[in-house]
């Protein structure tokens, strides 16, 4: 049942970061008849043309260069976007002004009246939830797939009409200020060190990720990586409608051989990828979990098989680029923190030339060295975080430094011989050098086709 908005006319709302989020809260919260007024960080001259045109289009008051209590406390409900850090000291001295100070989920929270699936987890979800979004669209259903993959709720908001059922990432930022948010199924895929510079502890990080639980209502379901030792660590109260994926510890989803078993008291149902080829843990414990999600909003087993069959890897994730000379490239851009790195690694049998470094996000590099004596003959370094890459890891193997992608990349095919991987799985951000991971996966697949073209 739909809760009252906490947008309505007149109401006077504030929306803090003028990015995806920030535009869309601002359309949202004008359609609900509110008066909006906007505050970015940013300097003006910063702003995209883009944001210029919706500003000038919207004809709402705006500060930008910084946020100002002065602009914002004379509203009573402050919308922040999920780059806004909640400890910052202004937001405080807001709420002891009495605004009220929400995100994107607080707001869809109680709005949507059709059933939500909502995934989370350090890596891995985008992918799940692109995937429960083509098997429930491959199952008849008018899916919305939004959150931190790139839409937010509020366009949902804007057309709800057109939707049966809302697929949504969620990410820990937007965990945050999720206010009652409470979906029907929610999925929490692995937790592993991320965004410290912004959490500060583990224990912060995992507590955000427990927040997609926490409201949840009965007769809702909780699905989670049983293997996962982070994520078994759900408050005791929401025991209820758990349901596991994993290898151990008799899961509800049981990962083999190249194919999923899902088991009930009575029942057992087998998924088989034979004809998809061989699929990694990776890709196999994503499956699981989607398949548990989709389940239990009542896909069927050939509904289910035929969106798996049609689901096509996303970019930038243990990516094979090509083979070169016996050298087998790999893009795993979209590795941007050491939980990521390590499954990658895991995936090949040895003698991987990695390439790392980027933006450190307060990640403990020393977590990589296990995996990377293990599996790891050269270690090229590039980026902000290189030094401290170096620091964590050179007394194992031999490092070479980068200054480019292209340097990196050339380097790697200098030093490699026959039988070895290539492998590009930073465990950093890239904002240091490139756009976004996409930016700098497609640069590394640029650098490896420069390689072939001069080799042919
Ligand atoms: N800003 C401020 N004050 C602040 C911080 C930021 O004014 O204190 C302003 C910036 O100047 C900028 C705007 O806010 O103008 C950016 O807002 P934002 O960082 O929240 O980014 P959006 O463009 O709104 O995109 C956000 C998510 N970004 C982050 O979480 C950092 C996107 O996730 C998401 O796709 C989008 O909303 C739609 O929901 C991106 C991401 O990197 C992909 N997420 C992280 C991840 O996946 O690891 C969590």
């Amino acid at each position: 049942m739909k809760k009252k908005s906490m947008l309505y006319p007149g109401a006077k709302v504030a929306v803090m970061g003028l990015g995806i989020s920030g535009r869309a809260a601002v359309r949202y919260a004008l359609r609900c008849g509110a008066e909006v007024f906007v505050s970015d960080n940013r300097q003006q001259e910063k702003f995209l043309a883009e944001e210029g045109a919706f500003l000038a289009e919207t004809n709402v008051l705006w500060e930008a260069g910084g946020h100002s209590r002065e602009f914002l406390r004379r509203a009573e409900l402050l919308l922040v976007s999920p780059g806004v850090n909640l400890h910052l000291p202004l937001l405080s001295e807001l709420r002891d002004d009495g605004v009220k100070i929400v995100g994107e989920l607080a707001v869809a929270a109680g709005q949507m009246d059709v059933p939500v699936v909502a995934v989370t987890g350090t890596n891995g979800k985008t992918t799940v939830t692109t995937l429960i979004g083509e098997i429930f669209a491959s199952a008849g259903k008018r899916v919305f797939v939004g959150g931190n993959i790139g839409t937010p709720l509020y366009e949902y908001l804007l057309h709800p009409q057109d939707y049966d059922i809302v697929v949504a990432e969620v990410s820990s930022f937007q965990l945050e200020s999720a206010g009652d948010f409470a979906p029907d199924v929610g999925v929490l895929l692995n937790v592993s060190p991320d965004h410290l510079d912004r959490h500060t502890s583990m224990d912060r990080y995992v507590a955000a990720k427990m927040q997609l639980f926490v409201h949840q209502q009965p007769g809702s379901v909780i699905i989670i990586n049983g293997d996962d030792p982070l994520c078994r660590r759900l408050p005791p109260a929401l025991s209820a409608n758990v349901r596991t994926f994993g290898k151990n510890d008799a899961p509800s989803a049981l990962i083999g051989d190249n194919r999923i078993t899902l088991l009930t008291d009575s029942t057992r149902e087998e998924y088989q990828f034979a004809e998809m080829g061989q699929l990694n843990d990776i890709t196999l414990m994503n499956y699981a979990a989607a398949i548990l999600a989709v389940r239990a909003q009542g896909c069927t087993h050939a509904q289910i098989l035929a969106g798996l069959q049609a689901f096509r890897p996303l970019p930038h994730r243990i990516e094979f680029v090509a083979e070169l000379n016996g050298v087998s490239y790999y893009n795993d851009s979209k590795a941007t923190n050491t939980g990521a790195v390590i499954g990658a690694l895991a995936q090949f049998p040895g003698n991987v030339i990695l390439l790392a470094g980027g933006r450190d996000k307060g990640d403990d590099f020393r977590l990589l060295r296990e995996s990377v004596a293990a599996k790891v003959k050269k270690l090229i370094l590039f980026g902000e975080a290189a030094g401290l890459l170096a620091d964590a890891l050179t007394d194992l193997v031999e490092v070479l430094p980068a200054r480019s992608m292209d340097e990196a990349v050339r380097t790697s095919a200098k030093n490699a011989a026959a039988g070895d991987v290539v492998l590009l799985s930073p465990a950093c951000a890239s904002f240091d050098m490139f756009t976004s991971y996409g930016h700098r996966g497609n640069e590394f697949k640029k650098a490896v086709s420069a390689l072939q073209e001069e080799s042919a």
